[in-house]
C-alpha cells in the first residue's frame, strides 16, 4: 500500500533511478516487518536494587529456592560463590585454578554446573558444600549456561545454542538463533524464564528471548540505562548476569563489576 502510494503520487517529479531506489527501500522495510511479526519489544522498570560486589566480573547468575549463586571470570580471579541477595555478602566461595576463566553457571538437580571459557572444562559441584563432584571436557568455548526440560543449554559466543545431556555432557541438538532473517551472534549469559531462553547479547544492553524449539527470537528486552537510572556513573563493565526466581516471579540482572544487582519488571513497549 505504502509502496503503491509512493510510486503513484510524486512519481512524475522524481528521476527514474531515485524512484527505483526508493521502492527498494520500501520493499526491504516491508519484508523486515513481515519477518518480525510476532516479535515483541520490552522495556523495564526497577523494582529493587541490591548491593553487588563491584570486584566481581560476573559471568553467570542463578537463583533458586532463596539462594543466589554467581560465577565470576578473569584469569586468577575466577570464583564460584553463593551470595546473600539482600546484602551482597559472600556466604560461600571457592577459587578456580589461576589458569581457568570462569563462565556460565547453572543449578540442576542440586548440583552446580560451571563453564570455563577456553579450556574446554565444565565443573560439577555439590550446591551446598561446593565440593567438586565431576569434571567434563567440552568442545568449543564456554560462555553461558542454563537448563530446560532436563537438558543443559550452552552458548559459545556464536549464534548457536547447544543442548547437552547433564549426565554425560554429550551434545543432543543445536539451534541457530535468529530474529527475522538475522542471526543473533555473541549470545552470552543465559536464563530460562517462563519457557523462553533469555540470552544477553555480549557488549550490548539487549536481552533476547528465544524459543528453545525453533531458535526464533520472539522478544527483545532493552536494558539500557540501568546504572544511570540509579545515578551511578562510575566504572562498570557490560551487562552479564540474569537470574530468575520462578517461585516468586522475580527477574534479577547485573553486570561485570557492577555495584548493584537489580530486580526488574518487564512489559511490552507501547
Ligand atoms: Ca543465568
Amino acid at each position: 500500500m505504502l509502496k503503491n502510494q509512493v510510486l503513484k503520487s510524486p512519481g512524475n517529479l522524481l528521476p527514474g533511478c531515485f524512484l527505483v531506489l526508493l521502492s527498494c527501500f520500501v520493499i526491504v522495510d516491508t519484508c523486515a516487518d513481515e519477518h518480525l511479526k510476532g516479535h515483541v519489544a520490552y522495556e523495564y522498570e526497577i523494582v529493587n536494587q541490591y548491593r553487588h560486589d563491584p570486584t566481581a566480573f560476573t559471568q553467570g547468575l542463578v537463583y533458586s529456592n532463596g539462594r543466589l549463586f554467581e560465577s565470576t571470570g578473569l584469569w586468577g580471579q575466577s570464583r564460584l560463590r553463593e551470595v546473600e541477595l539482600e546484602t551482597g555478602k559472600v556466604k560461600n566461595e571457592i577459587s578456580l585454578d589461576n589458569r581457568l576463566f570462569g563462565e556460565g553457571l547453572e543449578l540442576y538437580d542440586d548440583k552446580l554446573y560451571q563453564l570455563t571459557w577456553k579450556s574446554g572444562l565444565l565443573f560439577v559441584y555439590d550446591s551446598k558444600t561446593f565440593e567438586r563432584l565431576a569434571t567434563h571436557r567440552l568442545s568449543g568455548q564456554g560462555w553461558g549456561l542454563t537448563e530446560t526440560d532436563g537438558k543443559l543449554v550452552k552458548s559459545d559466543g556464536s549464534s548457536r545454542l547447544t543442548f547437552l545431556d547433564p549426565a554425560t555432557m554429550k551434545p543432543l541438538r543445536i539451534i541457530e538463533v535468529t530474529r527475522g532473517n538475522e542471526s543473533i551472534d555473541k549470545l552470552n549469559e543465559l536464563e530460562m524464564v517462563n519457557g523462553l531462553i533469555y540470552a544477553n547479547v555480549f557488549q550490548t544492553n539487549q536481552v533476547v528471548m528465544i524459543s528453545p524449539v525453533t531458535g526464533q527470537v520472539v522478544g527483545t528486552l532493552d536494558l539500557s540505562g540501568l546504572l544511570k537510572a540509579v545515578n551511578y556513573y562510575g566504572k562498570a563493565g557490560v551487562l552479564n548476569g540474569i537470574a530468575y526466581d520462578d517461585q516468586n516471579d522475580r527477574l534479577f540482572v547485573t553486570g561485570k563489576h557492577w555495584p548493584y544487582l537489580f530486580e526488574i519488571k518487564i512489559k511490552p513497549v507501547n
